[in-house]
């Protein structure tokens, strides 16, 4: 007995010895749906209803339902331009505002099969759905808390009888969903199955979100809930697109909460923006913006739609401050994208092909340069060029600022500098600085704050280097870092 433990106890000692302790993790840590979410980074919203018809941006919920009849609606081709654009998601909007569903739902006759569309046949959800999984897009769902055409919009009936029954048929129908997503506008005037009259509702409490929440969580587990409060992905608190210069992951919704997670609440907008440091919850920020000004299709805006450049300056104010991009479409009457949202949308996809596929610090060593050659054998390997977000370098647990020495193949130019952290770990970095070599003396050329997930640094002039060096400047705990990579994005277009 004494021999056997003795023996335990000397391969633990070689254990300890030879193997790396992993840092403790900081912080509210992110879910496994969340993490998906951030890797997916880009995906599109798109509105598609009585509004297209009536050229609304909010029906009043007296709409005839017979105005719903597209001529050729084609899924494949609204989703395959979102591929196009290197957008990895879909998040159909199924029910908005003014009510009418676009799926066949028991739960009012505001809805498709009262359509003339295919007959009444038509289910716009399920062929959303089936281009998806054609094309390798996820799908996630939108529907409308608020309903201006419901009788029982205001009562307790509507909330349990009508929008928890929607959404269960929208959950369970429809396959895997990456995000269920919540829409924070509620309440005000409407037709309301005809009482035509100013509703509110106190949207801390009426829809009784843990339990909505908790109709998500049992049918979607790997969804992660979208709303003002969370509690998975939070509004970044503006439709323009961008989330703060600086935008952490974490967050505190301004809300009562269980300890575990954010209850029934409400949020201060700006807030969203950037995230709170000291934040309870991990809930990084989703920006929504439309691809025109308006989130339905209208006539009128087709000169309008944003341009690559445009989207481009979003892409690096959303997903390169850690958040994800959520981008509207609106598919015209016909029910197809008009073509120069198409083509925008082409053209944006062919430029973030050309700027990320080649990662130009492939090949580089990487060196620490400020930490103690006894604390060195405990790093992990410097293996940060292999795209894998959760393989990471960490510096030993007194080790909070260290520097890194990059140096490349060869004289290299350069535009766009991506960090990452490994998230699993939380988010632990404040603030780098990255000076290049040049002219024999280290010249600073970029600093940055939160970290996170992804942080893409778009640098204003183009950097020829072949040595380069990453201060980790602030972070309250040893660093994890996931990521270093170069990128030359195209300059003259
Ligand atoms: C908002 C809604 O009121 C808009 O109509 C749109 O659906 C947008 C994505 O969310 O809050």
């Amino acid at each position: 007995m004494k021999c056997l433990s003795i023996f335990i106890s000397t391969l633990l000692i070689i254990s300890n010895v030879y193997s790396q302790k992993a840092p403790m993790p900081y912080g509210p840590l992110p879910t496994q749906a969340q993490l998906s979410w951030q890797e997916t980074e880009m995906y599109c919203i798109t509105h598609f209803g009585p509004d297209t018809y009536t050229n609304k941006e909010w029906g009043y919920g007296d709409e005839n339902t017979q105005i719903f009849n597209p001529t050729s609606f084609n899924a494949m081709q609204i989703v395959g331009a979102a591929k196009a654009g290197g957008f990895k998601g879909i998040v159909v909007v199924a029910k908005h505002h003014d009510g009418f569903c676009l799926w066949p739902t028991a739960t009012t006759d505001h809805n498709i099969s009262n359509s003339p569309y295919k007959n009444g046949k038509g289910d716009i959800v399920m062929e959303y759905k089936n281009a998806c999984d054609t094309l390798g897009i996820k799908l996630g769902i939108y529907c409308s808390p608020w309903d201006r055409n419901n009788a029982f919009y205001g009562k307790l009936e509507y909330v349990t009888n009508v929008f928890r029954k929607q959404i269960s048929e929208l959950y369970s129908r429809y396959g895997k969903l990456f995000i269920t997503w919540f829409d924070g506008a509620n309440g005000g005037d409407g037709f309301y199955g005809g009482a035509k009259e100013v509703r509110k509702i106190d949207r801390s409490t009426y829809y009784g979100w843990i339990t909505t929440w908790g109709i998500s969580k049992k049918l979607q587990p790997n969804a992660v809930i979208f709303g003002d409060v969370g509690p998975g992905v939070r509004w970044v608190g503006n439709e323009n697109g961008y989330a703060g210069e600086t935008s952490w992951a974490t967050y505190t919704p301004h809300a009562p909460e269980d300890g575990k997670e954010p209850g029934n609440g409400f949020t201060k907008d700006a807030e969203g923006t950037e995230g709170h440091r000291d934040g309870k919850f991990w809930m990084p920020a989703e920006c929504d913006v439309s691809l025109r000004p308006g989130w339905f299709y209208h006539k009128d805006q087709d000169d309008k739609v944003k341009s690559t450049d445009t989207l481009m300056s979003l892409f690096f104010k959303s997903v390169g401050r850690g958040a994800c991009l959520d981008l509207g479409l609106s598919p015209d009457r016909r029910g197809l994208l008009f073509e120069n949202d198409v083509d925008t949308l082409k053209k944006f996809g062919l430029l973030l092909k050309q700027t990320f596929t080649n990662n130009l610090a492939k090949g580089a060593t990487l060196q620490p340069s400020n930490v103690r050659s006894n604390n060195q054998e405990k790093f992990g390997p410097l293996n940060l060029l292999d795209d894998d977000r959760y393989s990471y370098w960490a510096t030993d647990d007194s080790v909070k600022t260290p520097e890194l020495v990059i140096t490349l193949k060869q004289n290299t130019v350069f535009n766009v500098i991506r960090l990452r952290e490994n998230i699993k770990l939380g988010q632990r970095i404040e603030a780098v600085a990255i000076d290049a070599y040049i002219n024999n003396s280290w010249q600073p050329i970029a600093s940055a704050t939160s970290i996170g997930g992804n942080r893409l640094i778009r640098l204003k002039h183009v950097v020829n280097a072949d040595k380069l060096r990453l201060r980790i400047t602030k972070s309250p705990v040893c660093i994890a870092l996931s990521d270093f990579g170069l990128f030359k994005e195209p300059e003259a277009r």
